[in-house]
């Protein structure tokens, strides 16, 4: 729209004759004259209206689309320090009127609704200034992930959605009929960004990853998304954590830099992240949590939701003053096929997760680079290699050592933001239930 003007611009044009265009956040009605809030992409802001203004505004609902042009003058502010403004309305045009009542009052400071009604009315209670914060941080998230992934010299790939085989095994993955065929949806692009390592020797992506297991817990979806991580000629593990640490560290200070008001409307303060991501054994931090935290768990093979907070929360916040852990050395029982195991014990696994502040937010290690190799750890966990057949294709041709990580992206913005579901740091959740809107 030519000429428009945002609210979060107006203190620069006081005195001047403005046009502003937006939704019709609240109405204040005080007989011959009133007060319409007016809310766009970057806030709210007072608009004067005379009493002609007023009764066009009665006959309407809330979140109509108004335009006004008109003069922004300076008021006083409940906080002397901000310099606050509102505008007095000339003309008002109304680009779409709304005449039904919305379903969520969200001109409320809180929304103050439970999970299900939140997401059932998502297309109108987005619109408030603490949902919309979470979803502007979420992409400073990814912003910062790519700014970082860029500067590396990696490369971005685009992997795909629709495949012919499970890459995290296992029968929890959902089948779509593909043209009389069975296809299914990607449980993740594990296997394309492998196969990537014979070309880029590193790579990223965010990928599209679905599970169907039934899940009920406030930790998992059907849908949800992976940054996606590969590099190539690794001398260890270590490489691949730098990364991750060095990915959540920009990640975090674009989202520090790019929204300080979403923060502070979320009343939030970011985890802390100290000098370096600790970096434990699973037996390490399975001692720690019997001796410190007062359970034992040491003679299970992962780490229970509750220990993870522990771990996260309390003890990486103590020791290391960072609610970032490492933990490496999984069972193989407990990964993939795709992993490599460790050569001095080979029940273990080179693999690691990042607990972060909360839950597990990446999975990650080196993989099994050789042909022979991969065959015999495909049918150690019971698959059939010939289903492998493309993914076999390149352990054939000269893969370097490599490894990589994925992160869930609306598991980190759970975490980050302290949100107690992730379906609220989902725009659009799917579960077992959900499929709308
Ligand atoms: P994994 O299955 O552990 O590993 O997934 C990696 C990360 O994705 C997130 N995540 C989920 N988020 C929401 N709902 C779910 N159901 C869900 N499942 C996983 C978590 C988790 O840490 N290919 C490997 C990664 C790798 O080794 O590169 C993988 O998919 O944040």
């Amino acid at each position: 729209m030519k000429d428009r003007i945002y609210v979060n611009e107006l203190p620069q044009h006081v005195g001047q004759k403005v046009t502003v265009a937006g939704w019709l956040h609240n109405l204040r009605d005080h007989k011959n004259f009133g007060f319409a809030m007016l809310r766009d992409k970057t806030g709210i802001e007072q608009v004067v209206l005379n009493a002609e203004q007023l009764e066009q505004l009665r006959a309407l609902q809330l979140e109509s689309v108004l335009k006004f042009t008109g003069t922004v003058v300076e008021r006083k502010a409940k906080d002397p320090s901000v310099k606050a403004v509102e505008i007095q309305a000339e003309t008002m045009e109304v680009l779409s009127p709304v005449t039904t009542v919305a379903p969520v009052e969200i001109s409320k400071t809180d929304l103050d609704l439970n999970l299900d009604t939140l997401i059932d009315n998502r297309v109108v209670t987005l619109r408030h200034p603490k949902q919309r914060a979470i979803f502007r941080i979420q992409a400073a998230l990814v912003h910062g992930y790519r700014s970082y992934m860029s500067k590396q010299g990696f490369t971005e790939i685009f992997f795909p959605i629709l495949a012919g085989a499970a890459s995290e095994g296992g029968s929890e993955f959902f089948k779509v009929d593909y043209y009389g065929r069975e296809a299914t949806l990607s449980q993740s692009a594990q296997l394309y960004k492998q196969i990537t390592m014979g070309v880029y020797e590193g790579v990223y992506g965010l990928s599209y990853s679905f599970r169907a297991e039934k899940f009920g817990t406030s930790r998992h979806l059907t849908e949800f998304n992976q940054f996606e991580f590969e590099v190539g000629f690794v001398d260890g593990m270590d490489e691949v954590m730098d990364h991750a640490e060095a990915a959540i560290r920009e990640m975090l200070t674009t989202v520090e830099k790019t929204c300080e008001l979403e923060l502070k409307l979320l009343s939030v303060t970011l985890p802390p992240v100290g000098k370096r991501f600790p970096r434990v054994t699973l037996k390490e931090a399975l001692e720690a949590y019997k001796v410190e935290g007062g359970v034992d768990e040491t003679h299970e093979p992962d780490l229970s939701p509750a220990a993870e907070r522990w771990l996260s929360t309390t003890w990486g916040p103590k020791h290391h003053d960072c609610g970032f852990v490492f933990v490496t050395d999984y069972p193989a029982t407990k990964r993939p096929f795709y992993v490599k195991l460790d050569p001095a014990d080979p029940s273990n696994t080179l693999s690691f997760d990042l607990v972060g502040f909360g839950s597990e937010i990446i999975s990650g290690g080196l993989r099994v680079n050789k042909y022979e190799e991969q065959i015999e750890r495909l049918k150690a966990k019971g698959l059939n290699p010939d289903q492998f057949e493309d993914y076999l294709m390149m352990h054939k041709f000269g893969i370097p050592p490599e490894g990589g990580f994925g992160m869930g992206l609306q598991r980190l913005t759970q975490n980050v933001l302290g949100l107690a579901n992730i379906k609220e740091a989902t725009i659009f959740p799917r579960d077992v239930q959900r499929l709308r809107p």
